[in-house]
């Protein structure tokens, strides 16, 4: 059977270990033919990044820390200067201040506000009109997201109001996006024990909590994740755009 993504250019956004989501969607590309580009936080994960990147045969492992407009600027350049066309990019970044994700949220200050906002949201903005330049062909952006940015999930606090400008922010770019057949789309997964979710208060009771109430009575597989970014990504995601794409076990359809 054919690739999926065979001949395609995939940048991805947010890979820092094997547990991150970016690393299973990256298995996933990969697999259905990709070639993949990956970005890295800072130093202290370049040697991970590097690793996995092999393993994934990456053929570009760039440093970008999304709150600087130099490294998001340096990215373009670079990919510029040697003429690369991308077909798919993957946002899959957030954070927010430790404390911000355990205290009330009403006690939330105007920094960590802002923090999340930044990381978690504007960078999305940021890195869509940064990569733009290098889709002349068009393709698919694609960003994480999580329920907590339409309902209330314990502790999930300022995270979920950055989520829910991040998904504003995906109808937005869709529209201004939309004439250069490039879509933009985000995949609100279910909880999955990342480096981003482990350490945080009551998450594995929120993990049982998943699979004992979802329909499919289980947790989001990363895998699955993956596969549906290869959709979102490929020829068959074509008509889709502006869209929040539930890989949750079916969670989110629950009131009780
Ligand atoms: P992760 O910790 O593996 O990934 C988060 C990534 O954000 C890391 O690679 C980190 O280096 C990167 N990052 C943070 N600040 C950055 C900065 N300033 N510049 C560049 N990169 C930066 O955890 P994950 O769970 O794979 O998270 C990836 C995305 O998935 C996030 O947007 C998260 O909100 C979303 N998500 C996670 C879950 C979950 O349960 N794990 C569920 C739904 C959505
Ligand atoms: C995070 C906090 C509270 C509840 C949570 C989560 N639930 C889930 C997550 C129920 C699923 C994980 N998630 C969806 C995230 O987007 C996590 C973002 C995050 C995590 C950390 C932990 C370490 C840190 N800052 C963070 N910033 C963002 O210092």
């Amino acid at each position: 059977m054919s690739k999926l993504l065979e001949g395609k250019t995939a940048l991805i956004l947010g890979l820092a270990n094997k547990w991150s989501i970016a690393y299973a969607i990256g298995q996933a590309m990969a697999r259905e033919g990709a070639q993949l580009i990956l970005t890295y936080q800072g130093e202290r994960l370049q040697k991970t990044v590097t690793d996995l990147g092999a393993e994934l045969g990456a053929s570009k492992i760039l440093c970008c820390d999304v709150t600087s407009d130099e490294d998001i600027a340096r990215l373009t350049e670079t990919l510029k200067a040697d003429s690369v066309t991308l077909d798919a990019v993957v946002h899959s970044i957030a954070f927010a201040n430790k404390e911000d994700l355990s205290r009330p949220f009403l006690e939330t200050s105007r920094d960590g506000y802002l923090l999340a906002q930044n990381v978690s949201s504007y960078s999305f903005v940021a890195v869509c009109n940064a990569v733009v330049p290098l889709m002349p062909n068009g393709g698919s952006i694609m960003t994480l997201t999580y329920l907590g940015s339409t309902r209330v999930c314990p502790n999930y606090n300022v995270m979920g109001v950055a989520k829910a400008a991040l998904e504003a922010s995906v109808r937005y770019l869709a529209y201004d996006l939309g004439p250069r057949n490039i879509r933009v789309n985000a995949i609100s997964a279910g909880p999955i024990k990342t480096a981003s979710a482990r350490g945080i208060k009551d998450f594995s009771a929120m993990h049982e909590l998943v699979a004992a109430h979802s329909p499919m009575k289980r947790v989001t597989d990363p895998a699955e994740v993956g596969d549906s970014a290869v959709f979102l990504a490929s020829h068959l995601g074509r008509g889709v755009t502006g869209n929040i794409l539930f890989v949750d076990a079916g969670f989110q359809i629950m009131a009780m």
